[in-house]
């Protein structure tokens, strides 16, 4: 289900000597040349995605853009939309988003990817499943060959009760993967809380997870999971920016 035709590559060059913001931000603003006038935008969460919140925020102001109504990904992004003077809404009162932009934590050949290492991958996996289209924006370090398999975290919100069982669970799940599950934990070394007042499990992986869709059902099984952090089959495009060229992938 996760397999996707072959991607179309369209590529623009940059000029070198930027900084890894500046990829990002460059991302960012070709991300929203496909936003318009009158769109309901998922607004993502994370640092690249704030340059296209910033970025939103801009053309609205300069009239550039107009009608437009964001519905955020987390309450920090709720916030910086606000203070940006965007107008905001929630799935309640808009269940139909036109296109929502998000970045990752990787971003797999076919345009599967790791989301959550910033918390909100709940909010941003209920909003980016009610767009029509999901624009994922990253600069070219996201890009792996197979999902967990850069040995960074693949996040699992869980609830607070009895958070040890399911973490020993999900440990246990991928026992052979050697896979290694840890609480998240904030800068004060308690533990981190999301948005939604739950808990985070990391799972860290020895090699890329072999049958993600699989995986990833086989996380949701568990009661007490509230979501992950495996988005698949959900982007249709990627927009990579490297040193040497902003490039346009879809599927
Ligand atoms: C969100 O922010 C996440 O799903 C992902 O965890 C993170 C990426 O952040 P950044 O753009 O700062 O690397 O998109």
């Amino acid at each position: 289900a996760c397999a996707a035709a072959a991607p179309r590559i369209l590529a623009q060059s940059v000029p070198s000597a930027l900084t890894q913001d500046d990829l990002k931000k460059l991302a960012a603003e070709k991300a929203v040349e496909y936003v318009s006038s009158g769109m309901v935008l998922g607004l993502g969460t994370g640092s690249t995605a704030a340059f296209v919140v910033a970025e939103i925020g801009a053309l609205l102001a300069s009239g550039k853009l107009s009608d437009i109504v964001g519905v955020p990904t987390s309450k920090r992004t709720f916030e910086l939309a606000q203070s940006l003077g965007i107008p905001l809404s929630t799935l309640d009162d808009h269940p139909h988003i036109n296109l929502a932009i998000d970045g990752a934590d990787e971003v797999d050949p076919n345009i599967n990817l790791v989301k959550g290492r910033g918390g909100a991958l709940l909010r941003e996996k209920m909003v980016e499943a009610a767009s029509d289209k999901f624009i994922v924006v990253v600069d070219e370090t996201k890009l792996v060959t197979g999902l967990g398999g850069s040995g960074l975290a693949m996040p699992v919100e869980v609830v607070q009760f009895c958070w040890k069982y399911n973490l020993r669970r999900l440990q246990e799940l991928f026992k052979e993967e050697g896979c290694e599950a840890k609480l998240r934990l904030d800068g004060d070394g308690k533990p981190y809380i999301t948005d939604n007042s739950n808990y985070i499990v990391d799972l860290y992986f020895k090699t890329p997870i072999k049958d993600a869709l699989g995986a990833g059902k086989e996380i949701s099984a568990f009661e007490g999971v509230v979501e992950h952090g495996l988005f698949l089959d959900m982007a249709s495009t990627v927009i990579i920016a490297r040193k040497d060229g902003v490039s346009v992938k879809s599927r």
